[in-house]
């Protein structure tokens, strides 16, 4: 067993604990217990806590313990069962949920309105022997401090069948809330298609590092993937396969809405995307109305991209953009609409322009806000849009400008820059799966750069998160989707979360290592960067 370190009392905690960091960065990880410590030192996580005080004892779970939760709310109630729901397969303890004041030594989930300070998705988590509280503002917060908790403990809690102890939680407080409102991750379900039950996998692996945006690629050349009741052709046929010819798939509906709802279970917000003009093959494929020409194209299962557009100047294309916008709004609780905009190579600037300011107007009609890739700036972009930057370091200036000044005028901004966050990068030449266009991402690369200052002349009030975007061309199952994911998801979701004080590689990369048996108790494929010192396994 490791020695634990004494950890002097309610030191400010940054500075403790990036010395701490870095002190166990020069111990070379190669022992699984250098990873798997008993007690997990406060604060030692992805993404890392903004204020960790380490104080006294850890507080240990044990057979006897209750989970508090305010018994009038039904999101403090649900919150509960969530978190037993986690820690009762590994622990084998019963773990109920009670009223708060019957659940005194326990794990108490406390909702305070007063609390402003913790804003929407803030926590603060006090262990000690006597319980641990975790206080929250609004039910968000309680949600990413679960998580935090869950990271506190051994890896093994993870694990679907019982373990041995013992579960402890270092003692002191965490403060916590994020550094952006918008932490997402985008995934590409047309180029190949996942059920709803593999979303809700990568639902559940978001919600580890606190991802709070799911942005959903549902169109494309390859296929459309949610029904569209005065379209059916769009995912009867249009849907029917999938890059290399296989079978594909759709949401109906109610699955749609089952991703929808699971999503809002974990606290994330699901932005549905359909790409226009371009990337429309299964579309114009579905309908011969569509195309300029009036002929069909036939169904698409390559990779190239840019050779499609709807027929822009065709009134029949305005009521198919305004029927799909009206039913896929009806689907989405959420405040936006992404309509692409991307590599619409086929399309000239004129069309794309008259396009965009025809288009973006019916996304307010039906009560949503757009988001669009950051060509959009090559247009007016409407009040309250978000534009998703995904160039690249060596995109041309005017190109980086010209989101810039539409940032300056008020466009809010998301980055997921493709030599940074594109989670379909290969990290270096001999990975077997991705693609290179962007560059090799490697782990460092993906982890080591400030989105607050990324792009010049951007006011950082216009920065509203990050996203890492997972493209699905050459990834077909969840194992392809795991080992691109980790461990690069985690860095971007960290960046979103913690305060840049906090951004060291060199700290960051001894926290992401002892992530790695908690990879392995959730069955998550992960690539080993030599980058990062992992345990022995
Ligand atoms: C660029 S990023 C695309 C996608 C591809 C991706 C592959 C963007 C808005 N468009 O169509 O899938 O690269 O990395």
């Amino acid at each position: 067993m490791r020695q634990r370190r004494r950890i002097p009392r309610l030191i400010g905690s940054l500075l403790l604990f990036a010395t701490a960091g870095v002190a166990v960065g020069q111990t070379p990880a190669h022992s699984s217990s250098a990873a798997e410590p008993e007690v997990r030192p406060l604060g030692r996580i992805v993404p890392v806590p903004a204020s960790v005080a380490p104080e006294g004892e850890p507080y240990t779970l044990t057979h006897a313990t209750r989970i508090g939760v305010d018994a009038a709310s039904r999101e403090s109630k649900a919150l509960g069962r969530y978190l037993a729901g986690l820690l009762r397969p590994a622990t084998g303890f019963p773990l109920p949920v009670v009223d708060q004041a019957a659940a005194r030594g326990g794990i108490r989930l406390r909702l305070s309105p007063e609390e402003t300070a913790l804003g929407d998705e803030g926590y603060r988590l006090r262990s000690a022997p006597e319980g641990l509280t975790l206080t929250a503002r609004e039910p968000a917060g309680l949600f990413r401090g679960v998580q935090t908790l869950r990271q506190q403990l051994p890896a093994a809690v993870e694990r679907k069948s019982v373990q041995t102890g013992p579960w402890k939680i270092a003692g002191g407080t965490i403060t916590d809330s994020p550094r952006y409102a918008y932490r997402g991750a985008m995934l590409d379900v047309s180029r190949h298609f996942f059920t709803v039950d593999e979303v809700k996998r990568y639902i559940d692996q978001l919600a580890l590092y606190k991802i709070n945006t799911l942005h959903l690629h549902l169109s494309d050349d390859q296929g459309w993937r949610i029904a569209i009741d005065s379209w059916p052709r769009l995912t009867t046929y249009g849907g029917s396969t999938e890059v290399g010819g296989g079978p594909g798939g759709f949401y109906t509906k109610d699955e749609y809405r089952e991703i929808v709802r699971y999503a809002a279970s974990r606290y994330q917000e699901v932005i549905p995307e359909i790409d226009m003009p371009g990337h429309t093959n299964a579309a114009l494929a579905s309908y011969a109305e569509l195309n300029c020409d009036g002929v069909a194209p036939p169904l698409y299962t390559g990779t190239k991209v840019g050779f499609s557009s709807l027929c822009v100047p065709k009134p029949v294309t305005y009521d198919f953009v305004e029927d799909v916008i009206r039913e896929i709004a009806a689907l989405t609780p959420g405040r936006y609409l992404h309509i692409g905009g991307d590599e619409a190579h086929s399309t000239s600037h004129a069309d794309y322009v008259a396009f965009m300011d025809k288009v973006q107007p019916v996304v307010a009609k039906y009560g949503k806000k757009v988001v669009g890739w950051h060509q959009l700036t090559g247009t007016k972009p409407a009040d309250g849009a978000l534009v998703q930057y995904w160039g690249l370091d060596r995109t041309p200036a005017a190109e980086k400008e010209r989101v810039a000044a539409a940032a300056r005028n008020g466009t809010g901004l998301i980055l997921s820059p493709a030599d940074r966050t594109y989670l379909d990068m290969k990290y270096t030449k001999d990975t077997p799966l991705g693609l290179a266009w962007a560059g090799y991402v490697e782990v460092q690369r993906s982890y080591d750069w400030n989105p607050g200052a990324y792009l010049p002349g951007v006011p950082e009030s216009a920065v509203r998160g990050v996203e890492a975007p997972l493209w699905t061309e050459t990834l077909a199952t969840t194992d392809d989707l795991d080992v691109m994911a980790f461990p690069r998801l985690p860095g971007v979701a960290e960046l979103g979360w913690s305060p840049a004080e906090t951004h060291d590689w060199e700290t960051y990369k001894v926290r992401l290592a002892e992530q790695a048996p908690r990879f392995d108790a959730l069955g998550i494929d992960y690539y080993r960067s030599p980058q990062v010192p992992w345990p022995a396994g």
